[in-house]
């Protein structure tokens, strides 16, 4: 099954709506197979947005990124890297749907509530820098038979 990696960034933490937000997740039949709170130093930041260096956007991007806690999951199911996006809405909230994470919680770029990889490359690579094998649990849910056919 697919898996993804996914961040509530300091903006959903700081507004209180972490949990809201996990429900989505939870009541669309997707599993959390990990998930930790952290304070994303520089370092870890500058390689997660590593794509971005040199954009004029960046320091903006790091500085809010390390501000605060953020909430880091790995979610799995058929699709998730894909389903997940679509959830979250675009990238700018402005053009994010009502009905989407971002169109629903919130304005502006820079505060954009949620981070989900891209790509199972990229889905890979995330997980890959914020969680351990160890720390990635597999297990069944017992609904999953309601979920999938
Ligand atoms: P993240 O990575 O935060 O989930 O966003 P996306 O994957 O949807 O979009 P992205 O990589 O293109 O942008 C990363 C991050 O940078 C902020 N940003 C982006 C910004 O502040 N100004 C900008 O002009 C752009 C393009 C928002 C998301």
């Amino acid at each position: 099954m697919e898996r993804t990696f996914v961040m509530l960034k300091p903006d959903a933490v700081q507004r209180g709506v972490c949990g809201e937000i996990i429900a989505r997740f939870e009541r669309r039949g997707l599993k959390i197979v990990a998930m930790k709170m952290l304070w994303i130093t520089r370092d870890l930041a500058e390689k997660h947005y590593g794509e971005h260096r040199g954009k004029k956007f960046f320091e903006g991007l790091v500085a809010y990124i390390t501000s605060a806690p953020v909430i880091a999951m790995v979610i799995e199911g058929k699709n998730a890297v894909k389903l997940v996006r679509d959830m979250m809405g675009k990238t700018n909230p402005q053009e994010s749907l009502p009905g989407t994470i971002r169109g629903d919680y919130s304005i502006d770029l820079g505060r954009n509530i949620i981070h989900g990889s891209d790509s199972l490359a990229s889905a890979e690579r995330e997980i890959g820098l914020f969680f351990t094998k160890e720390e990635i649990y597999e297990y069944k849910l017992v609904t999953e038979n309601w979920i999938y056919e």
